[in-house]
C-alpha cells in the first residue's frame, strides 16, 4: 500500500515537472490530489487493511499527501519565476546607457525676420492682414489700376493657373491692401508679409519669394508719414539709427507719385568703399541698394475699395523681405533660403 502511494507521489511529480502551463498543473492537481483522484482512489482501500496497520498507512499517507500538495504550490511558484526570467530576458533595459539628444529645430531665417516685423510695426500701431496665395485677377491686377491691356502687367511675369479662370499665383502683396480695405472702415495700418510668385531665377530673384507690404490710410497722411515709417523701419531692421533713406521717382500704377525706395549700405554706410579704400561689394560701390517700391495710394485704388478719395489719402509700400535679409545678413544668393542646406540654416 505505502509503494503504491510512493509511486503515486513520484508519478505526480513527473507530471508536475512535465506541466509548463498553469492549467496543465492545475489539472495534474486534480487527477491526482482531486476528491474523485487517484489519491482518495488508493485512500478508499485502506478500510480493508488490519486496525494496527491502518494507523500507520494513514499517517504516512497523510505525510506524503502533503508533501505533494506542497510539490503542486512550488510548482506554481516555479513556473512564476521562469515566466518573470523570461520577461527579464527579453524586455531588459540599461539605464546606465547615455540617453539619445533630441534633434531640436529653430525657426528659419525669413520666419525669424517676419517675426521681428511684426514687433517693429507692431511698435507704430500696425497689425498684421493675410491675403491668399492663389488670387484672383481682380485683386492682383484690376482693382489695383492695372486693367488687362495695360503694359505694367508685363512689369511682373505672372504665373497663372492652369484649369482656373482669371487665377494667378499672386505677383506681389499689394492685393491685400484692397481685400484688407474692402472689410474695413479706415483709418487703415497694416503690414502684410508672405510669399508671392514671379517667372523669374537668378541671385537676387527667385520663382517664390517674399514681400512686405504696408499700408497707411487716414485723413491727411502724406508723404512725410511715408518718408519717416520707412525710414524708422529700415533702421530697426539693420539696428543701425545712422541709415538714410533716398526716394527716386518710379511708376506703379496703384500709386500716385510713386518712388523706388533706396537706403544707404549699412557695410559701408553711404560710401561706397571701407577703410583703406576697399570696394564695397555689398552695394558695388554705389553707396545705396534698392529696397523695393512705394508711394501715395492712387485715389483709383481707394475708390475701388470704397473708400471717399476726398476725405482719405495714404502710402503704401513693397519691400523684397528676402532682399532685406541678404543684406542684413550679407548672404549672396536667394537660393540659399530656400534649398534647405542645413550647415547654411545653423548658422542663423
Ligand atoms: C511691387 O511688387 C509693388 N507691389 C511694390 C509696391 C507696393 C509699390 C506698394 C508701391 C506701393 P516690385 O515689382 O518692384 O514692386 O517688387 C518689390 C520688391 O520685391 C523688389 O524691389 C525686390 O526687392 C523684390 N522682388 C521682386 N521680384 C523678385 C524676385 N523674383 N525674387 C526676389 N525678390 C523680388
Amino acid at each position: 500500500m505505502q509503494s503504491k502511494i510512493q509511486h503515486l507521489k513520484s508519478e505526480m511529480l513527473a507530471a508536475l515537472h512535465a506541466a509548463k502551463t498553469e492549467e496543465a498543473i492545475r489539472e495534474t492537481e486534480i487527477k491526482y490530489l482531486g476528491r474523485s483522484g487517484l489519491f482518495n482512489e488508493i485512500m478508499k482501500s485502506l478500510k480493508d487493511l488490519p486496525d494496527e496497520e491502518k494507523k500507520t498507512v494513514g499517517k504516512a499517507a497523510n505525510v506524503t499527501k502533503k508533501e505533494m500538495e506542497e510539490a503542486v504550490s512550488r510548482r506554481f511558484i516555479s513556473l512564476e519565476s521562469e515566466r518573470l526570467g523570461q520577461i527579464a530576458e527579453t524586455e531588459w533595459l540599461d539605464v546606465t546607457v547615455p540617453g539619445r539628444k533630441p534633434v531640436v529645430g529653430h525657426r528659419h531665417l525669413i520666419s525669424k525676420f517676419i517675426d521681428d516685423l511684426e514687433i517693429i510695426f507692431g511698435k507704430m500701431g500696425f497689425t498684421v492682414a493675410e491675403g491668399p496665395d492663389v488670387e484672383s485677377e481682380h485683386y492682383n491686377f484690376n482693382q489695383l489700376n492695372i486693367p488687362p491691356d495695360h503694359p505694367a502687367r508685363d512689369m511682373q511675369d505672372t504665373f497663372w493657373v492652369a484649369n482656373l479662370p482669371n487665377t494667378v499665383l499672386r505677383t506681389q502683396t499689394s492685393p491685400v491692401q484692397i481685400r484688407y480695405m474692402e472689410a474695413h472702415k479706415p483709418p487703415v495700418r497694416i503690414i502684410c508679409m508672405g510669399k508671392t510668385f514671379r517667372k523669374d531665377s537668378d541671385a537676387t530673384h527667385s520663382p517664390m519669394f517674399h514681400q512686405l507690404e504696408g499700408l497707411m490710410v487716414d485723413e491727411a497722411i502724406s508723404m512725410a508719414n511715408l518718408k519717416a515709417i520707412i525710414t524708422h523701419t529700415l533702421q530697426q531692421i539693420f539696428e543701425d539709427p545712422s541709415i538714410k533713406t533716398r526716394f527716386r521717382v518710379s511708376f506703379f500704377p496703384f500709386v500716385e507719385p510713386g518712388m523706388e525706395v533706396d537706403c544707404t549700405c549699412p557695410i559701408c554706410h553711404g560710401e561706397g568703399k571701407l577703410p583703406d579704400n576697399v570696394p564695397c561689394r555689398l552695394c558695388k560701390q554705389c553707396g545705396w541698394l534698392e529696397i523695393g517700391g512705394a508711394g501715395m495710394v492712387h485715389p483709383k485704388v481707394l475708390k475701388n475699395a470704397g473708400y471717399d478719395s476726398k476725405k482719405y489719402t495714404g502710402f503704401a509700400f513693397g519691400f523684397g523681405l528676402d532682399r532685406m535679409v541678404m543684406i542684413k545678413h550679407r548672404i549672396n544668393h536667394l537660393r540659399l533660403f530656400f534649398e534647405n542646406d542645413l550647415r547654411f540654416i545653423r548658422q542663423f
